[in-house]
Formats: C-alpha cells, sequence, structure tokens
C-alpha cells in the first residue's frame, strides 16, 4: 500500500522543516517522499535520514505545476498524495486515509488552515487561531459529496485544491492526467476535476488533517497565492474553470453547481473588480472572454445567487463591459453606505480617508501619544515639556488620551483615542509624536512629520526577527511594515538598538542616535529635591528605603486584545516580615496588565503604582529594581543603582515565548533569582551584591547606557523641529 508523497519545493526554507518532521513522524511507514525542487536548490534533509526520499529538479522556475508532473513521473506507490513544501500533517494523517482502501478511487480529508508552526499549532493553535478570530469551522454541507465539499471549502476559485487527499495512481496514470504547465495559479483545478471524473469512489475522511500554513512573512516571504498579479489570475481563472468544465456532462447538475458557484463568486470579487479598473481595450478583451465562459454556466446554480451576481451574470453573457463595470461600481457605493450608515467606527475611518485627510494640514499641531494614550509619560512627555519651555507659544499641542483625561502641566488639547476628533486631528497635525505604533490606515500625508519614540532597548525578540507571532495578530509583520514606512524618525536609545530596529523593524527612515528624552530626568542635577518631592507626593517615608518592582507581562497570559493578566509570584507577606523594618515596596505592572491587584492589607509597606504616569519618577525615589524580561533595566541602569531579576519562569520565557537578543546569564548586571526567598536574600547584602555585579554592571552601561546624558530631548526636538535651541 506504497503511497508516494510529491512535494513541490519552492526554496521555503523556514517552513520545509515542518513539512518533513510531520512526514518522518507518521504513524504509517509505508511511503516514499518525492521532493522536487522548483529553479532552486535542494535543502539540507540530513536530519531526515530515516524517510525514504528522492530528489528531482525542474528546470528554472517552471511553477508548481511542472513540478508535480516531475514527481508523478517519478513514484512508484500504489497511492499518490500531494504537499505543500510549507504545509505539514497530524502525525496519523496517512494512515487514516489508508485505512479508507480506495484503490482506484480517492480518499479527502479536511484542511485546516493556521498561522502557527507544527509545534505552536498541536500544542495551542486552534486556540490562538480562535483568539485572533482565524479559527477553522466545519463545513456544515455534505462533506460525503467530493463535486460539493472540495469546491465549497476553498475560500475562493482559486483555493481549490488537490492537496490533503490520497489518490490512487492506477486514476492518475489509467487516464494520463497532467497538470496543465501553462496554468500559473490554477493548475489543481482541472487535475481535480479530471481525477474525480474518473474514480470510481470518493471517500471523506474526518481524520485525515491536512495543515495548511499561512505565511506570516508576507514582506519576505510573499506566497504564490498571496502574490499580486491581478490580469493574469483573472484570465487563468477563466481558462481552468473552462477546462475543469470539461470534465463533467453538463446534464449532471448536481455535479456543476458548486464548481459554477465558485466561479461566479470570482467574477463578483475578482473578474468585476478587475474589470472596473482596466483601459477600455482590456475591459472588452476580458468581457469577450468571460461571455464565453459564463456560456458554461449551468441553470443549478441560480437558485443559489443573489440579485447582484445574476445581474453581472447577465452583462457578462451579453459582453456589455460599461453595464458590468457601471453595476459592480454602483453596488460597491451602495455597500460603503451601507457600511458607513450601521457602524460609527467605519464611518470614521471614511471621513478620515476621503474627507479630513483632504482638508488644509495644520502646520502648527502636534499630536502626543504614550503608550496608546494610557498614560502622560515617555519620551512624548519629555518632548511636550521641552517644546513648552523652550518655545512657549509655537505650537498647538493634542494629547491623545484612552478615555481617562490626563494631566498636563501645559495647556493643550486632549482627544480620545478612535473619537471623531483623533481622526480629524490624525489627518491634519502636521507632527506626530508617538511611542507605539499608529493605526493601521493611518495616512502620510506630504509634509506630515512622524517622530517615532519607541519605548524601550529590545530583550524580546522584535517583528521581522520572530518567528512564529503567537501574540497580537498574525499579520503583525505585515502591519509592522506598514506602520514604519510612515515613520520619519526614530529615536534609538544605543547602538545595540539601532541595529535591531533597523534589522527587526527592517526601517529605513532617519535614526535619532541620542538615547531616550524619557531618561533625561535621570541626570537632572536637582535629582535629590526631585526625589524628596515625588515621595512626598506619593506618601511614601522619606526614612525607608524603597525596592520597584517592575516587572513585564507574558504573551500567553492574557483575556483579549491587550487585556493580558498578570500573577504576583513575588510573596508581599514574606517580604514585608523580613524587609519590612528597613524597605517599603511599589509595585509597577505593565500598561497591557488588565488585573489591578489590590494592596491594602500591607498598607504602609507595599504601594501599588500601576496606574502612575510615568515610571522615571518611579526609578528616581527606588533604591533597588526588581525586574524580569521588562526593558526598564536598560533605563534603569543609567541610574547605577543595584538591580535583581526575579525570572522565576526564565525557561518558558525564553524558548517558548520569545527568544531574547542577549545572552542573560552572560550579561545581566544583577542575580537571577526563581523564589522570594532569594529576592530577601539578596537586598539583604545589597552590598555586596553590588560589588560581585561592579565589572558586568560597568560592561553593560558602556554597551546600552553610553549615549546618554541628560540632552536626549533637545537633541530629538532640533532634529525633528529644525530648531536650534535659540528662540525663548
Ligand atoms: N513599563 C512600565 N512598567 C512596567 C513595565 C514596563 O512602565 N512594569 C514601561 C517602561 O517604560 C518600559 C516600557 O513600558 O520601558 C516597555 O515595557 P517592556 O516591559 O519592555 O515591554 P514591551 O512593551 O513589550 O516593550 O523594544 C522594547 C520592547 O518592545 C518591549
Amino acid at each position: 500500500m506504497k503511497i508516494s508523497v510529491i512535494v513541490a519545493y519552492h526554496d521555503e526554507k523556514n517552513y520545509i522543516r515542518d513539512c518533513l518532521g510531520s512526514l518522518a513522524d507518521q504513524s504509517f511507514r509505508d511511503f516514499e517522499v518525492i521532493m522536487v525542487c522548483d529553479g532552486c536548490d535542494k535543502p539540507d534533509v540530513s536530519e531526515w535520514g530515516g524517510l525514504q526520499m528522492h530528489f528531482a529538479r525542474t528546470k528554472d522556475t517552471s511553477g508548481v505545476a511542472a513540478a508535480r508532473n516531475a514527481g508523478l513521473d517519478m513514484a512508484t506507490g500504489e497511492y499518490i498524495f500531494f504537499m505543500d513544501a510549507d504545509d505539514y500533517l497530524a502525525p496519523d494523517t496517512l494512515q487514516r486515509l489508508v485505512e479508507k482502501e480506495v484503490t482506484g478511487g480517492v480518499a479527502y480529508g479536511e484542511i485546516r488552515s493556521t498561522w502557527y508552526s507544527r509545534k505552536v499549532y498541536f500544542d495551542n493553535g486552534e486556540e490562538l487561531d480562535r483568539q485572533n478570530g482565524t479559527e477553522h469551522t466545519k463545513y456544515e454541507g455534505d462533506v460525503g459529496n467530493a463535486y460539493e465539499y472540495l469546491p465549497m471549502r476553498a475560500g475562493s476559485l482559486q483555493g481549490i485544491t488537490i492537496l490533503g487527499m490520497l489518490i490512487s495512481r492506477k486514476v492518475i496514470q489509467g487516464h494520463s492526467i497532467r497538470f496543465c504547465e501553462d496554468l500559473h495559479y490554477f493548475s489543481d483545478l482541472p487535475f481535480l476535476m479530471q481525477v474525480l471524473s474518473h474514480a470510481e469512489k470518493t471517500l471523506f475522511c474526518e481524520d485525515g488533517l491536512y495543515i495548511k500554513r499561512k505565511h506570516n512573512d508576507p514582506v519576505n516571504l510573499p506566497s504564490l497565492l498571496q502574490a499580486k498579479d491581478d490580469e493574469k489570475k483573472v484570465f487563468e481563472g477563466m481558462e481552468a474553470y473552462r477546462r475543469a468544465k470539461k470534465f463533467i456532462s453538463a446534464q449532471e447538475e448536481n455535479k456543476n453547481q458548486y464548481l459554477d458557484y465558485k466561479f461566479v463568486m470570482w467574477l463578483v470579487t475578482r473578474i468585476a473588480a478587475f474589470v472596473v479598473e482596466a483601459k477600455p481595450a482590456k475591459q472588452k478583451e476580458t468581457v469577450i472572454v468571460l461571455q464565453d465562459t459564463l456560456k458554461l454556466l449551468g441553470n443549478g446554480v441560480l437558485p443559489m445567487l443573489k440579485h447582484h451576481p445574476k445581474k453581472l451574470i447577465r452583462y457578462g453573457l451579453a459582453g456589455d463591459a460599461a453595464g458590468l463595470a457601471g453595476k459592480t461600481r454602483n453596488h460597491a457605493r451602495k455597500q460603503t453606505l451601507f457600511r458607513i450608515c450601521t457602524s460609527r467606527a467605519k464611518m470614521k475611518r471614511y471621513l478620515y480617508e476621503k474627507v479630513f485627510s483632504k482638508m488644509k494640514m495644520l502646520e502648527d499641531t502636534v499630536i502626543f501619544e504614550s503608550f496608546f494614550g494610557k498614560s502622560y509619560s515617555d519620551s512624548p512627555k519629555y518632548i511636550f515639556e521641552y517644546l513648552n519651555e523652550k518655545y512657549p507659544g509655537k505650537y498647538n499641542y493634542m494629547w491623545v488620551n484612552a478615555g481617562r483625561k490626563l494631566k498636563l502641566p501645559y495647556p493643550a488639547r486632549q482627544m480620545k483615542r478612535f473619537s471623531f476628533k483623533y481622526f480629524f486631528y490624525m489627518a491634519r497635525a502636521k507632527y506626530i509624536v508617538f511611542n507605539g505604533r499608529q493605526p493601521q490606515y493611518f495616512i502620510k500625508r506630504k509634509g506630515n512629520v512622524f517622530l517615532e519614540t519607541w519605548h524601550g532597548t529590545p530583550l524580546k525578540k522584535l517583528v521581522f526577527d520572530m518567528e512564529d507571532v503567537t501574540t497580537a495578530s498574525p499579520l503583525y509583520k505585515e502591519q509592522f511594515y506598514i506602520q514604519t514606512r510612515s515613520w520619519d524618525y526614530l529615536v534609538a536609545p544605543n547602538q545595540f538598538s539601532e541595529d535591531i530596529f533597523r534589522r527587526a523593524f527592517m526601517y529605513d527612515g532617519q535614526m535619532l542616535e541620542t538615547g531616550y528624552p524619557r531618561n533625561d530626568i535621570l541626570y537632572r542635577e536637582d535629582k535629590e529635591q526631585l526625589m524628596r518631592e515625588i515621595k512626598a507626593e506619593l506618601g511614601i517615608p522619606d526614612d525607608k528605603k524603597v525596592i520597584l518592582y517592575a516587572p513585564t507581562w507574558r504573551d500567553d497570559e492574557f483575556y483579549g486584545h491587550a487585556q493580558y493578566k498578570f500573577t504576583l509570584k513575588l510573596d508581599l507577606e514574606q517580604m514585608k516580615r523580613e524587609l519590612g523594618e528597613e524597605y517599603v515596596v511599589i509595585l509597577r505592572t505593565h500598561y497591557f496588565i488588565a488585573d489591578f491587584l489590590d494592596l491594602g492589607q500591607y498598607e504602609g509597606f507595599a504601594w501599588n503604582l500601576s496606574k502612575y504616569d510615568d515610571i522615571a519618577r518611579l526609578y528616581l525615589i527606588s533604591d533597588i529594581l526588581v525586574t524580569d524580561y521588562s526593558s526598564v533595566f536598560f533605563d534603569y541602569a543609567n541610574l547605577r543603582r543595584p538591580m535583581l531579576f526575579f525570572t522565576y519562569d526564565l525557561e518558558k520565557y525564553r524558548s517558548v515565548l520569545r527568544g531574547f537578543y542577549m545572552d542573560v546569564e552572560e550579561e545581566l548586571p544583577g542575580p537571577m533569582l526563581f523564589e522570594t526567598g532569594e529576592v530577601i536574600e539578596s537586598v539583604c547584602r545589597i552590598d555586596e551584591v553590588k560589588e560581585e555585579y561592579k565589572e558586568k554592571y560597568d560592561r553593560f552601561c558602556k554597551k546600552y547606557c553610553s549615549w546618554e546624558d541628560g540632552h536626549a530631548t533637545e537633541k530629538v526636538v532640533n532634529a525633528v523641529f529644525g530648531l536650534s535651541g535659540q528662540e525663548k
């Protein structure tokens, strides 16, 4: 019962490990792997010595059809199974399919799409896909009817595929079935229909899982399906449909209707949109081919269609390009109107794009946002204050808030993130100063100046350096790439960050090698006085030393988007018992954390200052920092005060969640501790700890703090606002 697994390989270096790994783990063992390299070198497969593998190579890049044909020429198994090099299987996929015993026919299983690698997917990928709204939904119709299920489960005509099917080689050989090598995007379609037309039986196999991996890096690794080539796709789609239809007799309405339905949807979404945009000659040419193609539609599809597709079919059959384009345009307009009338969010977006961003730019307006409007803090705060002190009255200022009014020391208007006001000014202000990302749909206008300050030296791997994106949206990389295109200036706190930002953000704009404006305060000469003021403001006794505990967030512990959980692993009871005489503790959770811990029972010993605007002011009043994988320690190091690393979940964090940019054991300028007792012990002998880590601390500061000199804000303002410090 040997299977020939044919893998078309097109240099998917980052993905092939999962593909071959999943084959090596199959419970069914009697198969050969034929890997056809499509105009690229063979990957290193030494790891999979146990697999029976054969290789072939197509000339140049001939495309997936030629590669699969070459694989078919070499196959010796009784069954054929096609895979893409970026996909993978469940361990018993082949076993389950073979058990269907479809000699002379076909067994097909389910295809599930995911953004994640094999390990993540089988650990908790379904949950992650559910969280980001891309979960697999079961097909409700007749899965046993191959003519219904195989087209209908596909998202579009182009998605109809032969992947994940066990095909008896007798069917293919007996009828000399080949992939059409002239089809670049659609070669599966005629192949599939021909196979079905000759199969003696077609059986659905519920556990025959095939996992299709969506690419999360469309910038560096665009997949064939995502590639934009509208004209070719439009014409090929029509051609492939025509060829596929030859294998179903016109009388068999039940076999025709689903493929017809997919074609009509292709007409509505792709062909019609193409005709609207095309030049008149191309419009005409398209509609002539369309007219011929539509003649193949059976009547069975009509009850499945709404009014609009039926109308398009009528224009198509009449060869009326103008009518088709006009109807498509009108329909799109109606849909937009409907969308903006039924959703305030969409209405705002519409006004932002079509109205506000066409209005005159406000040359003197500067918008600031820090941590998505949650606080008045970080580098935007210090830039705002510097501009006000140095250049009073020069600009109009606006701050974005998250629904809670910010307490600002200088006049500025405030607007809630995503309010009408926000869209109005985001479209019109000349200057934008953010410490995080702007909305994806932000329109960069000519003359706009976008200053991105960012918010920390990276320890955890960022964007394009991450392999699997298990946080936020799986489209993270693509979105990030789009967003960084709008940034004119990016602040770098040190050379280390600059190098990472360039690569991991793929940022190619101007880098400001200035250090962080938010850290200037740590170099102020009147620091002592300021510390007393802050302590008094917070009611923290002057005679007690302060431990600041500022951990980061965990990618895998959340309630929903940017709503993370936090479990306090530091035992405050024990801390109070053993350190309470000399110390007090400030707890400061990350701005993503939704939980607010009630520390009422530790009154006088512990303060929860998670909602306090500016962490830099807390750095100033603390004697020891306890943190983990947060970038806070890069900033705190500017004070040269001792740091302890409470890294109770180090292994999980380092390997599973993110991966680090530095060798933490080697570089951290303080001990890594795993239990409260160890933290207490280190606090008790803090002078010794300081001594032990002195050298490491010096090296650390040299690498990460050497650009900081208390004048970052001035340098940033001069560069971005074209000011030279003379105006006051
Ligand atoms: N922060 C804070 N309180 C904490 C943790 C962080 O106020 N308990 C602030 C600090 O200013 C810190 C910034 O948020 O520098 C970023 O926090 P990180 O814990 O480093 O995490 P993240 O937001 O994921 O940013 O390049 C930096 C990375 O992107 C990290």
